[in-house]
This record gives C-alpha cells, structure tokens and sequence, in this order.
C-alpha cells in the first residue's frame, strides 16, 4: 500500500494548527500509521532537504525546521503521495488554492505549515529517514470498507 511522509513544520505546531491539519487527512479516508512529536536535530533537517543544500535559501530553511517542536508523521492509502501534495497546495501559499492546507492558512512561502513528499521514490526515502520500523504501524480501520 502506497505511503507518504508529511511533517506539521514549526510553524503549525506553533499556531495551533495540528489538529486541523490532522484531521483533514483522516477525514480524507488515508491511514495514520506513524506519527511523533519532535525537535529535529540540524544533521536531519540537511539530510531531509539534502536536494535543495545549493539553494539560497538552504540554510535559512534548515534554521526554521530546527526552531521548534515539528510533528513527523506517515500516511497511507491509494494514491497518497499525489493526494496529500494536492490537499497542502502550491509551495507558496499565496498562490495556494483555497481549500487546501496552505491556501487556507499561509501567507509566506518560508512558513509555509507543512512538508509532503513530492513523489512515491522520495516518500520512501522520506520515511526510512524518519522513522523506524518499529515505530510505523500496520492497521486497516473498519471505515475503509465504506469507502472504498
Ligand atoms: P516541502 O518540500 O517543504 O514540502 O515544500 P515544497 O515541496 O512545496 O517546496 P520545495 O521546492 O521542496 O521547497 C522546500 C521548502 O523551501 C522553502 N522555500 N523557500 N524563499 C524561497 O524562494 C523558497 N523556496 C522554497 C519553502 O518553505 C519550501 O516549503
Ligand atoms: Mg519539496
């Protein structure tokens, strides 16, 4: 079954958008199958945007992940790596759609509330990066029979 990662970035933790953003997801009908609150070390946050490390704006971006709790998590189901990436919006959250996670809460693409990967190669590059097998849960809720 298809799996994507996701992080809640500083900045939702900060503004109390957890739940919200949370709760989309499941509402959505995708499976919550890893999830923890954390302070990400520097070392992690350059590995995980390792792609971007030339960019100008690396180590800005790199400070913001490390300034505050982050919330990790992994999601599953049929076609969540593109789903998930569509229900946070474009990168900057002005041209966001509204309706989606950055459209409806974002102003700035430096704060930008959340982290989805962009393809199914990443997503599991992604997961591996953060977390443990052990620490990724295996379940089918009861509701997935409704909906699909
Ligand atoms: P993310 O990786 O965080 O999910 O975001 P994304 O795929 O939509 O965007 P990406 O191109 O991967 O950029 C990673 C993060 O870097 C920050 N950024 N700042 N100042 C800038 O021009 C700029 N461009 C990108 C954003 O916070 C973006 O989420
Ligand atoms: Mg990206």
């Amino acid at each position: 079954m298809e799996r994507t990662f996701m992080a809640i970035k500083p900045d939702g933790v900060q503004r109390g958008l957890v739940g919200e953003i949370l709760r989309r997801f499941e509402a959505k009908g995708f499976t919550l199958v890893g999830l923890k609150l954390m302070h990400v070390s520097k070392e992690l946050a350059e590995k995980h945007y390792d792609v971007h490390r030339e960019r100008p704006f690396f180590p800005g971006l790199v400070e913001f992940i490390t300034s505050g709790p982050l919330v990790a998590m992994v999601w599953e189901g049929d076609g969540v790596v593109a789903s998930a990436r569509k229900m946070i919006g474009a990168t900057n959250p002005l041209s966001a759609e509204p309706g989606t996670i950055r459209g409806d809460f974002g102003i700035s693409i430096g704060r930008n509330l959340i982290h989805g990967s962009d393809a199914i190669e990443t997503a599991q590059r992604e997961i591996a990066l953060w977390f443990s097998s052990e620490e990724l849960v295996s379940w089918q809720p009861a509701a997935v029979a409704w909906l699909v």
